[in-house]
């Protein structure tokens, strides 16, 4: 049967937040899970990634979980390894002890993102590329994804990996142009990843069917993922303010942007 209760972690965020607003029209009643209160939600669950009581309760009797709870940029490693590391083994212990069937997790072009971006009339990245973290961020995602695996392989827990380009409402630079997915097709893709049957654990990348697309969404499409917007509107405004990509420049040349230039945070 198709999951009605879906566990929202992240729920306070900005994808957290679209999605509380698109996906209850898709049928779901959402439970909503972050450390940070959420204004007019009185019924969400304010706890931390590292609390295992909390999570056990959160996940008990949800036919899913989405997982978007993490820090969402480049952080210390110390930081990262708690709250993404840690804290997606806690949620994964959580489901696997009240036998819930499946989660979809937020991972990111991060876990990829040392790919070189292919030039027009190369191939599209496949999801099978060899994971190439940028960040202390993308690894974590790229540990994710391989926890998603074992938990498939050892205890027949699903999950869907989707490597979420960059959703917002609108794109806001070139390379965005390439990896942008509207929140209304984020909506269908992680309703697609919620309702597929026999997902096992199947990997695919988050995006609109972009004009400029760098990478293959043929294991998303197979979910069912019908996107229908296409970053190209928003291309000639962007171009004419930024300039085009320079392949030769890193941080234009590979899926992960900036983040393959940014330097490490340090802890002290
Ligand atoms: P965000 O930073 O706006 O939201 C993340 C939420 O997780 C926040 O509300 C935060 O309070 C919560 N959180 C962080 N650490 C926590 C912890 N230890 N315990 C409980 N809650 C915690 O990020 P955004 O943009 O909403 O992204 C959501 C997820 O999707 C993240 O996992 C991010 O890595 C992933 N993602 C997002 C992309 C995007 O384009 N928005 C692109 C690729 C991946
Ligand atoms: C991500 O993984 C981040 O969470 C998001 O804030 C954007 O930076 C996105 O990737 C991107 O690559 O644009």
């Amino acid at each position: 049967p198709a999951p009605r209760t879906v566990l929202l972690t992240g729920a306070a965020g900005g994808l957290g937040t679209l999605m509380r607003s698109l996906l209850p029209a898709y049928g779901y009643t959402l439970r909503l899970f972050d450390v940070r209160p959420i204004e007019g939600e009185p019924d969400a669950v304010t706890a931390d990634l590292t609390d295992k009581d909390a999570l056990r309760e959160a996940v008990r009797g949800v036919d899913a979980v989405l997982h978007l709870a993490g820090i969402s940029l480049e952080a210390p490693f110390e930081k990262i390894l708690r709250s993404n590391i840690e804290g997606t083994y806690n949620l994964y212990e959580a489901a696997r002890r009240e036998g819930v069937a499946r989660i979809v997790f937020a991972s990111s072009n991060h876990a990829v993102g040392f790919t070189p971006a292919p030039r027009p009339g190369e191939p599209l990245i496949p999801v099978d590329t060899p994971r190439r973290p940028d960040t202390f961020y993308g690894l974590s995602k790229s540990f994710g994804e391989d926890l998603a695996q074992l938990y498939w392989d050892k205890h027949g827990l699903e999950t869907v990996s989707v490597r979420i380009g960059s959703c917002f409402p609108e794109p806001t630079s070139v390379r965005m142009l390439s990896v942008w997915m509207s929140p209304a097709d984020g909506a269908r893709l992680f309703h697609a990843a919620l309702t597929a049957e026999g997902v096992g654990h199947t990997v695919v990348y988050g995006s609109s069917a972009n004009t400029r697309l760098w990478w293959d969404l043929s294991s998303a499409r197979a979910l069912g993922y019908d996107p229908r917007d296409d970053s190209e509107p928003y291309a000639a405004k962007l171009i004419a303010e930024q300039g085009e990509l320079d392949p030769e420049n890193p941080a234009h040349g590979h899926l992960g942007g900036h983040f393959v230039n940014d330097p490490p945070i340090w802890p002290y």
